[in-house]
């Protein structure tokens, strides 16, 4: 059993809607969050409710239409923030600011002493509303460790619930992931949250690599969207869990992450991407005939997830020029109840195998194709 313990911050409603191309509605948003909490995601932040001119109406509806779920508003250490949040009903605040030099020097222009102060009379607030209060220092991986241990250390006695360290930048290793995640879990009582970024390709591994350091809260969104190329994303991340230990995941409800992709990814306009682990149209997608055999026989073979937990669909490529005959025997099973013989599923595949060679086929045509060949066959 796995030391792993773990909650996910699904940020979806809040990354995700900086993505280049989410434009949500509010039905949508709304549908989402019930997505989500359908799942049985712990957490869902939403932006922050004076974002936008719609901001605040969103964080109403939602929180007044989610029950399971803890919903929580990403807000800035300002009063005004604090107290649209608290308007919106929120369970909690997840409060951000930053010691890096770069953004000391060119984002907010506040010193360690000034972050302090305003981090701690903003949590103060939080707290005082019986709010669920998280601090986090943006771009924590780019941040001298030394300004990351005294911010911190000032603000561990304000009943601030767990410290945030965002990889915004996505530019950590899951080697530099752990060893922060270590140091400071040594340092520090309260649990960690992290929130990766994915533009070295890391953001999965980084997280895994959190959790596996001793950090609790985890952020993903639905397919990984969010600012330039998104962030940890929520099915892959909970298949990278599942393939670890299953009942890590257990808590969730495995066979409704499908909808919840499909749904955002067509209030997008987008497929889900085809390289997205578990997400992918094509992650139970067997091609080679030395792969379709084996998988056809027992599915471990060539597959790590269960296809039924997540209630996906094992698709057996049989009309390729690669293809083999065991996926023909498959799919006229599939198809008609019927199975065939050996030495007829081998004729077909070979018949098969000669045409697409020189073209491909629609899956319909495929379907036909071989159906007719199973007749001539049979007589
Ligand atoms: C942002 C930055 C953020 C915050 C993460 C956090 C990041 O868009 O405001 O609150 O922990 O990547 O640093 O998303
Ligand atoms: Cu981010």
């Amino acid at each position: 059993m796995s030391s792993i313990q773990f909650q996910i911050i699904d940020s979806t409603l809040r990354e995700g809607d900086q993505f280049a191309l989410a434009h949500f509605t509010l039905e949508q948003k709304i549908t989402i969050a019930q997505l989500l909490e359908d799942v049985g995601i712990e957490y869902i932040e939403l932006s922050n409710p004076v974002s936008s001119p719609t901001s605040l109406q969103v964080t109403k509806a939602i929180t007044s239409m989610v029950r399971n779920s803890k919903v929580l508003a990403h807000v800035r250490c300002h009063e005004k923030d604090i107290q649209a949040a608290i308007a919106g009903g929120v369970d909690g605040v997840q409060m951000l600011l930053g010691v890096a030099t770069h953004l000391t020097e060119h984002s907010h222009g506040k010193n360690l002493d000034q972050i302090i102060l305003a981090a701690q009379s903003a949590i103060h607030m939080g707290i005082a509303a019986g709010l669920e209060t998280r601090f986090s220092s943006e771009d924590a991986f780019r941040t001298d460790r030394s300004q990351i241990v005294i911010l911190f250390s000032a603000l561990e006695d304000s009943g601030v619930l767990r410290f945030g360290i965002p990889d915004t930048t996505g530019t950590a290793t899951p080697h530099q992931v752990a060893e922060l995640t270590a140091d400071l879990v040594s340092r520090f009582r309260l649990p960690l949250e992290f929130h990766a970024h994915n533009d070295a390709g890391c953001a999965i591994a980084n997280t895994l690599s959190f959790l596996e350091a001793g950090g609790r809260f985890i952020n993903t969104s639905v397919l990984g969207i969010g600012e330039r190329n998104g962030i940890t994303p929520l099915t892959s991340m909970i298949g990278r869990l599942y393939t670890i230990d299953r009942h890590l995941v257990e808590k969730y409800q495995l066979d409704k992450l499908q909808e919840l992709d499909s749904y955002v990814a067509s209030c997008l306009g987008t497929e889900i991407p085809f390289d997205l682990p578990l997400s992918s149209p094509y992650a139970f997608y067997h091609r080679a005939g030395i792969h379709t055999k084996a998988v056809l026989s027992s599915s471990n073979t060539y597959e790590i997830y269960d296809v039924d937990a997540f209630r996906r669909q094992r698709q057996i490529d049989f009309s390729s020029p690669i293809s083999g005959w065991h996926a023909v025997t498959f799919r006229i099973h599939q198809l008609t109840g019927r199975l065939i013989a050996d030495t007829v599923a081998q004729s077909i595949a070979s018949d098969m195998r000669e045409v697409a060679s020189s073209r491909s086929f629609s899956p319909a045509e495929a379907d036909r194709f071989i159906l007719e060949k199973a007749h001539v066959y049979s007589i």
